[in-house]
């Protein structure tokens, strides 16, 4: 049989009854990869596994979530759904709505999200709003409309989202029959932080796993306001996919980060862009850079002598590569070589 979606593979665990129409692409069961030659690349002495969400029905870690939203929003008789995004959000919300009958409208920032993302959104039919500000306005923007008008909100702000998004957390420990030491993730939003952390303590509650592994949360230098302690007005990153100034669940990360003795650090673009490349060069993953934050933030601590000696390290990769693909060949090595008779293809190919 193949697999059911999270729905239905965790159900005891999420707020559903037999009566509830479950909305399902088939997301989730994604595999932990080992990866043995980033980690020796990077010199570091540890079990290193990259969690890979970017295998999801379309391509990000979001369809966890808006599997439950848009069931619930189901459940609940609603018609219309509304959410801000970088892009993953949207494209999520864009074609788990066509699966519900439902109409989807997704505002984004100008200019300011990967084109696949953009595609993703189009093809599934959600109507395209787009805001001259980021993504911090978009998000207070549709907050306010769904407060008072019959539309769902489908942002992590909605319940419902981060319970989805905790199955995470929960197919970790069935995989490593335990806890990870350390889960690094990237942090933009902050919502998949504070799910990962409630599926890990709800696992522990229920005996599965019998300790707590560290939160260690990575955002972008350029938009870094959990770090910072304020706000940035003006976020900026290559990183389309966290370039969030004023993130919704700001609190519940800084819980996850102390309880878990962990923490929420930052990594450049440029650190960004090298684990980016090493993923897909070393594993062959291919994640798009956001996803990449988590990986850096392993390089940067390991520089600083962070980990002990068979630490067990789960990275989650958030989103898949071809999302932003524009953005892999401007940072590639540009060097192709013209092919114009066998003797050109004979030395290339080491003969
Ligand atoms: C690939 O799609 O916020 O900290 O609107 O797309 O839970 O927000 C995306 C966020 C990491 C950050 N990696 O997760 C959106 C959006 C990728 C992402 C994050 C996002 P959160």
């Amino acid at each position: 049989m193949s697999w059911p979606g999270i729905i239905e593979a965790y159900r005891r665990f999420l707020p559903v009854s037999d009566q509830t129409p479950i909305i399902t692409l088939g997301e989730g069961g994604t595999p932990l990869l080992p990866a043995p030659r980033l980690a020796a690349a990077i010199g570091a002495k540890i079990d290193l596994y990259l969690k890979y969400e970017g295998v999801n029905p379309t391509g990000s870690f979001k369809d966890r979530g808006m599997t439950l939203a848009i069931t619930k929003a189901k459940e609940e008789g609603a018609e219309k759904v509304i959410c801000a995004s970088t892009g993953n959000t949207s494209a999520a919300a864009a074609a788990y709505s066509v699966r519900g009958g439902m109409k989807a409208y997704v505002l984004i920032p100008k200019g300011k999200i990967a084109l696949g993302k953009l595609a993703q959104a189009m093809m599934h039919r959600a109507t395209i709003l787009q805001v001259q500000g980021n993504f911090d306005e978009a998000l207070a923007l549709v907050t306010d409309v769904s407060k008072t008008y019959p539309i769902t909100l489908v942002n992590s702000i909605n319940p419902y989202r981060l319970q989805g998004q905790k199955t995470g957390a929960f197919e970790v420990c069935d995989d490593l029959s335990e806890a990870p030491t350390h889960h690094f993730l990237p942090v933009g939003n902050a919502g998949n932080i504070t799910a990962y952390w409630m599926g890990y303590t709800e696992y522990l509650k229920e005996g599965k796993i019998t300790h707590l592994p560290k939160m260690m949360g990575f955002q972008a230098a350029g938009s870094a306001p959990i770090v910072l302690g304020k706000i940035v007005k003006h976020p900026k990153t290559i990183a389309t996919a966290i370039r969030i100034g004023n993130p919704a669940s700001w609190k519940n990360a800084e819980l996850a980060a102390l309880e878990s003795q962990g923490k929420i650090d930052m990594v450049t673009d440029e650190e960004i862009i090298t684990a980016y490349r090493m993923i897909a060069g070393l594993e062959g993953i291919f994640c798009e850079p956001a996803s990449a934050a988590g990986v850096a933030g392993v390089i940067k601590l390991h520089k600083r002598d962070y980990f002990k000696k068979g630490d067990r390290v789960v990275c989650t990769l958030t989103g898949h590569g071809l999302k932003d693909a524009d953005f892999s060949l401007k940072t590639s090595i540009k060097e192709t070589t013209m092919v114009k008779s066998k003797e050109d293809l004979l030395k290339s190919l080491g003969f």
